[in-house]
Protein backbone atom coordinates (compact mmCIF):
# COMPACT_ATOMS: atom_id res chain seq x y z
CA UNK A 1 0.00 0.00 0.00
CA UNK A 2 1.38 3.09 -1.21
CA UNK A 3 2.23 5.50 1.56
CA UNK A 4 0.08 8.68 -0.20
CA UNK A 5 -2.94 7.98 -1.89
CA UNK A 6 -2.57 8.88 -5.86
CA UNK A 7 -4.72 11.94 -6.94
CA UNK A 8 -5.43 10.42 -10.48
CA UNK A 9 -6.88 13.76 -11.74
CA UNK A 10 -3.52 15.41 -10.56
CA UNK A 11 -1.62 16.03 -14.23
CA UNK A 12 1.35 14.10 -15.04
CA UNK A 13 4.76 15.94 -14.99
CA UNK A 14 4.85 18.28 -17.76
CA UNK A 15 7.68 16.45 -20.52
CA UNK A 16 9.18 19.78 -21.04
CA UNK A 17 10.07 19.75 -17.20
CA UNK A 18 14.33 19.06 -17.26
CA UNK A 19 15.95 17.12 -14.56
CA UNK A 20 19.20 19.28 -13.64
CA UNK A 21 22.25 17.28 -12.89
CA UNK A 22 25.31 18.68 -11.40
CA UNK A 23 28.60 16.54 -10.79
CA UNK A 24 31.66 17.66 -8.59
CA UNK A 25 34.68 15.92 -9.10
CA UNK A 26 36.98 16.36 -6.21
CA UNK A 27 35.16 16.47 -2.70
CA UNK A 28 38.27 18.13 -0.74
CA UNK A 29 37.76 21.97 0.96
CA UNK A 30 36.99 23.15 -2.13
CA UNK A 31 34.33 20.77 -4.11
CA UNK A 32 32.14 20.89 -0.75
CA UNK A 33 31.73 24.39 -0.41
CA UNK A 34 30.58 24.45 -4.34
CA UNK A 35 28.86 21.49 -3.72
CA UNK A 36 26.74 22.97 -0.63
CA UNK A 37 26.80 26.70 -1.72
CA UNK A 38 24.92 24.60 -4.83
CA UNK A 39 22.66 22.66 -2.65
CA UNK A 40 21.45 25.95 -0.08
CA UNK A 41 20.71 27.90 -3.93
CA UNK A 42 18.30 25.15 -5.29
CA UNK A 43 20.46 24.85 -8.86
CA UNK A 44 20.23 20.77 -9.01
CA UNK A 45 17.75 18.37 -8.79
CA UNK A 46 20.28 15.67 -8.99
CA UNK A 47 24.01 16.63 -7.02
CA UNK A 48 26.60 13.65 -7.64
CA UNK A 49 30.20 13.95 -5.81
CA UNK A 50 33.25 11.79 -7.21
CA UNK A 51 36.67 11.49 -5.47
CA UNK A 52 39.27 8.86 -5.50
CA UNK A 53 38.74 8.39 -1.26
CA UNK A 54 35.61 6.49 -1.12
CA UNK A 55 35.34 6.46 2.86
CA UNK A 56 35.65 10.19 2.48
CA UNK A 57 33.29 10.51 0.12
CA UNK A 58 31.19 8.50 1.59
CA UNK A 59 31.44 10.83 4.43
CA UNK A 60 31.40 13.81 3.30
CA UNK A 61 27.55 12.47 1.23
CA UNK A 62 25.99 11.23 4.02
CA UNK A 63 26.90 14.93 5.98
CA UNK A 64 25.05 16.67 3.28
CA UNK A 65 22.07 14.00 3.25
CA UNK A 66 21.59 14.64 7.10
CA UNK A 67 20.41 18.20 6.23
CA UNK A 68 17.93 16.97 3.84
CA UNK A 69 14.80 18.59 6.02
CA UNK A 70 16.97 21.85 5.67
CA UNK A 71 17.30 21.85 2.54
CA UNK A 72 15.29 21.85 -0.77
CA UNK A 73 14.99 18.77 -2.44
CA UNK A 74 18.09 17.20 -4.35
CA UNK A 75 18.71 13.91 -4.57
CA UNK A 76 23.05 13.61 -3.69
CA UNK A 77 24.97 10.65 -4.29
CA UNK A 78 28.46 9.75 -4.51
CA UNK A 79 30.48 7.59 -6.07
CA UNK A 80 34.18 6.35 -7.34
CA UNK A 81 32.96 5.35 -10.48
CA UNK A 82 32.35 8.04 -13.12
CA UNK A 83 29.14 6.00 -14.60
CA UNK A 84 27.02 7.95 -11.74
CA UNK A 85 28.00 11.57 -13.78
CA UNK A 86 25.85 9.48 -16.44
CA UNK A 87 23.74 12.87 -17.86
CA UNK A 88 25.39 15.50 -16.57
CA UNK A 89 24.59 19.30 -17.36
CA UNK A 90 27.47 20.50 -15.72
CA UNK A 91 30.56 18.56 -14.38
CA UNK A 92 32.70 20.74 -11.74
CA UNK A 93 36.11 19.74 -11.64
CA UNK A 94 38.16 21.26 -8.20
CA UNK A 95 39.80 17.33 -8.18
CA UNK A 96 43.96 18.05 -7.89
CA UNK A 97 46.97 18.61 -5.86
CA UNK A 98 46.31 21.47 -3.12
CA UNK A 99 48.69 24.51 -3.56
CA UNK A 100 50.93 24.31 -0.21
CA UNK A 101 51.72 27.43 1.32
CA UNK A 102 54.05 29.71 -0.84
CA UNK A 103 53.59 27.20 -3.97
CA UNK A 104 52.97 29.35 -7.16
CA UNK A 105 50.12 28.05 -9.31
CA UNK A 106 51.59 27.35 -12.00
CA UNK A 107 54.44 24.11 -10.36
CA UNK A 108 51.28 22.97 -9.66
CA UNK A 109 50.84 21.47 -12.95
CA UNK A 110 52.45 19.02 -13.80
CA UNK A 111 50.92 16.96 -10.68
CA UNK A 112 47.65 18.09 -11.90
CA UNK A 113 47.65 16.95 -15.94
CA UNK A 114 47.91 13.58 -15.11
CA UNK A 115 45.41 13.63 -13.03
CA UNK A 116 43.17 15.45 -15.59
CA UNK A 117 43.95 12.63 -18.20
CA UNK A 118 42.39 9.84 -15.66
CA UNK A 119 39.16 12.51 -15.05
CA UNK A 120 38.64 14.24 -18.20
CA UNK A 121 37.92 11.05 -20.33
CA UNK A 122 35.53 9.18 -18.58
CA UNK A 123 33.56 12.48 -17.94
CA UNK A 124 33.29 13.20 -21.70
CA UNK A 125 32.06 9.41 -22.22
CA UNK A 126 29.37 9.60 -20.14
CA UNK A 127 28.29 13.30 -20.50
CA UNK A 128 29.04 13.94 -24.23
CA UNK A 129 26.51 17.24 -23.88
CA UNK A 130 27.91 18.58 -20.57
CA UNK A 131 29.38 21.90 -19.74
CA UNK A 132 33.03 21.38 -18.18
CA UNK A 133 33.47 23.92 -15.21
CA UNK A 134 37.40 23.62 -14.25
CA UNK A 135 38.14 24.80 -10.72
CA UNK A 136 42.05 23.00 -10.52
CA UNK A 137 44.70 25.19 -10.36
CA UNK A 138 46.54 26.09 -12.46
CA UNK A 139 43.19 26.99 -14.08
CA UNK A 140 43.69 28.68 -17.00
CA UNK A 141 46.21 25.82 -18.19
CA UNK A 142 44.40 23.09 -16.76
CA UNK A 143 41.13 24.54 -18.42
CA UNK A 144 42.78 24.25 -21.61
CA UNK A 145 44.03 20.50 -21.08
CA UNK A 146 40.17 19.66 -20.30
CA UNK A 147 39.56 21.10 -23.54
CA UNK A 148 42.00 19.14 -25.52
CA UNK A 149 41.30 15.66 -23.82
CA UNK A 150 37.43 15.81 -24.20
CA UNK A 151 37.73 16.66 -27.51
CA UNK A 152 34.58 19.26 -26.53
CA UNK A 153 33.70 21.92 -28.92
CA UNK A 154 35.59 25.50 -26.39
CA UNK A 155 32.09 27.16 -25.60
CA UNK A 156 31.54 23.83 -23.47
CA UNK A 157 34.83 24.03 -21.94
CA UNK A 158 34.83 27.09 -18.96
CA UNK A 159 37.70 27.80 -15.93
CA UNK A 160 36.05 29.92 -13.31
CA UNK A 161 39.64 31.84 -14.05
CA UNK A 162 39.40 35.25 -12.46
CA UNK A 163 35.42 35.41 -11.31
CA UNK A 164 36.95 34.96 -7.55
CA UNK A 165 39.51 37.26 -7.94
CA UNK A 166 37.10 39.82 -9.55
CA UNK A 167 35.10 39.51 -6.66
CA UNK A 168 37.97 40.18 -4.04
CA UNK A 169 38.87 43.44 -6.04
CA UNK A 170 35.23 44.79 -5.86
CA UNK A 171 35.40 43.20 -2.07
CA UNK A 172 38.34 45.83 -1.56
CA UNK A 173 37.36 48.25 -3.70
CA UNK A 174 33.47 48.52 -1.77
CA UNK A 175 35.33 48.20 1.39
CA UNK A 176 37.45 51.04 0.64
CA UNK A 177 34.32 53.46 -0.88
CA UNK A 178 32.33 52.35 1.85
CA UNK A 179 29.81 50.88 -0.64
CA UNK A 180 28.14 47.71 -1.36
CA UNK A 181 30.41 45.05 -3.47
CA UNK A 182 27.49 44.35 -5.75
CA UNK A 183 27.69 47.65 -7.34
CA UNK A 184 31.05 47.80 -8.25
CA UNK A 185 31.97 47.08 -11.57
CA UNK A 186 35.52 46.31 -11.98
CA UNK A 187 37.15 43.43 -13.85
CA UNK A 188 40.29 41.25 -13.22
CA UNK A 189 41.39 39.43 -16.34
CA UNK A 190 44.29 37.62 -17.89
CA UNK A 191 45.60 35.15 -15.90
CA UNK A 192 44.19 33.91 -12.45
CA UNK A 193 47.23 34.50 -10.56
CA UNK A 194 50.35 36.15 -10.58
CA UNK A 195 50.16 37.75 -13.83
CA UNK A 196 46.43 38.75 -13.88
CA UNK A 197 45.48 42.20 -14.99
CA UNK A 198 43.11 44.85 -12.78
CA UNK A 199 40.91 46.98 -15.70
CA UNK A 200 41.41 50.30 -13.65
CA UNK A 201 39.88 52.45 -16.59
CA UNK A 202 36.51 50.40 -16.64
CA UNK A 203 35.82 50.12 -13.10
CA UNK A 204 32.37 51.97 -11.74
CA UNK A 205 30.29 52.35 -8.61
CA UNK A 206 26.56 52.79 -9.41
CA UNK A 207 27.45 53.89 -12.78
CA UNK A 208 30.38 56.95 -12.02
CA UNK A 209 33.48 55.70 -13.37
CA UNK A 210 35.92 55.53 -10.89
CA UNK A 211 39.03 56.86 -12.45
CA UNK A 212 37.93 59.80 -13.92
CA UNK A 213 35.81 60.88 -11.34
CA UNK A 214 38.97 60.98 -9.18
CA UNK A 215 41.02 62.71 -11.65
CA UNK A 216 38.27 65.48 -11.74
CA UNK A 217 38.79 65.33 -7.87
CA UNK A 218 42.46 65.75 -7.95
CA UNK A 219 42.57 62.87 -5.60
CA UNK A 220 46.11 61.54 -7.15
CA UNK A 221 46.40 59.14 -4.30
CA UNK A 222 43.80 56.82 -4.79
CA UNK A 223 45.17 55.74 -7.98
CA UNK A 224 48.27 54.25 -5.84
CA UNK A 225 45.76 52.89 -3.10
CA UNK A 226 43.68 51.14 -5.82
CA UNK A 227 46.92 49.93 -7.45
CA UNK A 228 47.75 48.35 -3.35
CA UNK A 229 44.25 46.58 -3.92
CA UNK A 230 45.53 44.94 -6.83
CA UNK A 231 48.50 43.60 -4.95
CA UNK A 232 45.97 42.46 -1.99
CA UNK A 233 43.83 40.86 -4.72
CA UNK A 234 46.95 38.88 -5.74
CA UNK A 235 48.09 37.95 -2.33
CA UNK A 236 44.65 37.16 -1.29
CA UNK A 237 44.93 33.54 -1.51
CA UNK A 238 48.22 33.39 -0.61
CA UNK A 239 47.07 34.75 2.50
CA UNK A 240 44.20 33.02 3.21
CA UNK A 241 46.14 29.41 2.73
CA UNK A 242 49.30 30.63 4.73
CA UNK A 243 46.25 31.09 7.84
CA UNK A 244 43.66 28.65 7.25
CA UNK A 245 45.49 26.47 5.08
CA UNK A 246 43.08 26.30 1.88
CA UNK A 247 40.39 28.60 0.40
CA UNK A 248 36.73 27.65 0.59
CA UNK A 249 33.78 29.60 0.81
CA UNK A 250 34.79 32.58 -1.88
CA UNK A 251 35.36 29.82 -3.99
CA UNK A 252 32.24 28.09 -3.18
CA UNK A 253 29.93 30.86 -3.85
CA UNK A 254 31.71 31.90 -6.88
CA UNK A 255 31.34 28.61 -9.11
CA UNK A 256 27.80 28.15 -7.49
CA UNK A 257 27.11 31.24 -9.41
CA UNK A 258 28.82 30.73 -12.43
CA UNK A 259 26.71 27.06 -12.19
CA UNK A 260 23.67 29.37 -11.87
CA UNK A 261 24.88 31.41 -14.67
CA UNK A 262 24.58 28.63 -16.52
CA UNK A 263 22.22 26.05 -15.54
CA UNK A 264 19.60 29.16 -15.44
CA UNK A 265 20.79 30.71 -18.66
CA UNK A 266 21.40 34.02 -17.23
CA UNK A 267 23.56 35.71 -20.07
CA UNK A 268 25.63 37.39 -17.14
CA UNK A 269 28.60 38.56 -17.89
CA UNK A 270 31.86 36.97 -15.73
CA UNK A 271 34.96 36.97 -15.83
CA UNK A 272 35.95 33.49 -16.64
CA UNK A 273 38.90 31.18 -18.56
CA UNK A 274 37.75 30.55 -21.92
CA UNK A 275 39.62 30.25 -25.41
CA UNK A 276 41.10 33.80 -25.88
CA UNK A 277 43.25 33.44 -29.18
CA UNK A 278 42.07 36.52 -31.50
CA UNK A 279 40.46 38.16 -28.56
CA UNK A 280 41.95 41.86 -27.82
CA UNK A 281 44.76 40.98 -30.17
CA UNK A 282 46.11 37.65 -27.98
CA UNK A 283 47.97 35.95 -30.63
CA UNK A 284 51.02 33.15 -30.58
CA UNK A 285 48.63 29.75 -29.80
CA UNK A 286 45.37 28.55 -28.10
CA UNK A 287 45.16 29.15 -24.86
CA UNK A 288 42.28 29.85 -22.11
CA UNK A 289 42.94 33.16 -19.75
CA UNK A 290 39.95 35.24 -18.20
CA UNK A 291 38.21 37.57 -20.12
CA UNK A 292 34.73 39.24 -19.57
CA UNK A 293 32.54 36.03 -21.24
CA UNK A 294 28.47 35.82 -21.29
CA UNK A 295 27.35 32.91 -19.77
CA UNK A 296 23.96 30.86 -20.49
CA UNK A 297 22.82 26.93 -20.85
CA UNK A 298 25.00 26.51 -23.72
CA UNK A 299 28.26 27.50 -22.32
CA UNK A 300 30.15 30.29 -23.40
CA UNK A 301 27.73 32.75 -25.71
CA UNK A 302 30.75 35.40 -26.18
CA UNK A 303 33.15 37.64 -25.06
CA UNK A 304 32.51 41.66 -24.17
CA UNK A 305 34.60 43.93 -25.64
CA UNK A 306 35.47 46.33 -23.02
CA UNK A 307 37.54 49.24 -23.96
CA UNK A 308 41.03 48.93 -22.98
CA UNK A 309 43.60 51.31 -22.48
CA UNK A 310 46.88 50.56 -24.66
CA UNK A 311 48.48 49.41 -20.83
CA UNK A 312 45.97 47.14 -20.07
CA UNK A 313 45.52 45.35 -23.77
CA UNK A 314 49.94 44.80 -22.75
CA UNK A 315 49.25 43.76 -19.90
CA UNK A 316 46.72 40.99 -21.36
CA UNK A 317 49.33 40.14 -23.92
CA UNK A 318 51.87 39.39 -21.06
CA UNK A 319 49.33 37.54 -19.08
CA UNK A 320 48.83 35.38 -22.18
CA UNK A 321 52.45 35.26 -22.64
CA UNK A 322 53.18 33.85 -19.34
CA UNK A 323 50.30 30.83 -19.97
CA UNK A 324 51.61 29.61 -22.86
CA UNK A 325 55.28 29.84 -21.94
CA UNK A 326 54.29 27.15 -19.63
CA UNK A 327 51.82 25.59 -21.59
CA UNK A 328 54.52 25.03 -24.36
CA UNK A 329 55.79 22.64 -21.87
CA UNK A 330 53.70 20.26 -21.82
CA UNK A 331 52.56 16.63 -23.25
CA UNK A 332 49.06 15.95 -23.26
P1 LIG B 1 41.77 19.20 -1.45
O1 LIG B 1 41.01 19.51 -0.21
O2 LIG B 1 43.10 18.50 -1.35
O3 LIG B 1 40.79 18.37 -2.41
C1 LIG B 1 41.16 17.77 -3.59
C2 LIG B 1 40.36 16.50 -3.71
O4 LIG B 1 40.64 15.90 -4.99
C3 LIG B 1 40.70 15.45 -2.63
O5 LIG B 1 39.53 15.11 -1.93
C4 LIG B 1 41.27 14.28 -3.44
O6 LIG B 1 40.96 13.03 -2.87
C5 LIG B 1 40.58 14.51 -4.79
N1 LIG B 1 41.24 13.78 -5.87
C6 LIG B 1 42.55 13.61 -6.10
N2 LIG B 1 42.73 12.86 -7.19
C7 LIG B 1 41.51 12.54 -7.67
C8 LIG B 1 41.04 11.80 -8.77
N3 LIG B 1 41.89 11.20 -9.64
N4 LIG B 1 39.72 11.69 -8.95
C9 LIG B 1 38.85 12.26 -8.09
N5 LIG B 1 39.24 13.00 -7.04
C10 LIG B 1 40.55 13.12 -6.83
O7 LIG B 1 42.06 20.53 -2.28
P2 LIG B 1 41.13 21.83 -2.34
O8 LIG B 1 39.71 21.38 -2.38
O9 LIG B 1 41.55 22.80 -1.33
O10 LIG B 1 41.53 22.44 -3.78
C11 LIG B 1 41.19 21.75 -4.97
C12 LIG B 1 41.75 22.46 -6.19
O11 LIG B 1 41.10 23.71 -6.38
C13 LIG B 1 43.24 22.79 -6.10
O12 LIG B 1 43.85 22.53 -7.35
C14 LIG B 1 43.25 24.27 -5.77
O13 LIG B 1 44.45 24.90 -6.12
C15 LIG B 1 42.07 24.71 -6.60
N6 LIG B 1 41.50 26.02 -6.27
C16 LIG B 1 41.14 26.81 -7.29
C17 LIG B 1 40.60 28.06 -7.08
C18 LIG B 1 40.22 28.93 -8.24
O14 LIG B 1 39.87 30.09 -8.07
N7 LIG B 1 40.28 28.42 -9.45
C19 LIG B 1 40.38 28.52 -5.76
C20 LIG B 1 40.70 27.69 -4.72
C21 LIG B 1 41.32 26.40 -4.90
Amino acid sequence: QAFFKPIHSAAPPSPTKRHTKISVIGAGNVGMAIAQTILTQDLADELVLVDAKPEKLRGEMLDLQHAAAFLPRTKIIASVDYSVTSGSDLCIVTAGARQIQDESRLNLLQRNVSLFQKIIPPLAQYSPETILLIVSNPVDVLTYVAWKLSGFPSNRVIGSGTNLDSSRFRFLIADHLDVNAQDVQAYIVGEHGDSSVALWSSISVGGVPILSFLEKQQIAYEKETLKNIHKAVIGGAYEVISLKGYTSWAIGYSVANLARSIIRNQRKIHPISVLASGFYGIEGGELFLSLPAQLGRVGVLGVANVHLTDEEAQQLRESAKTILEVQNQLKI
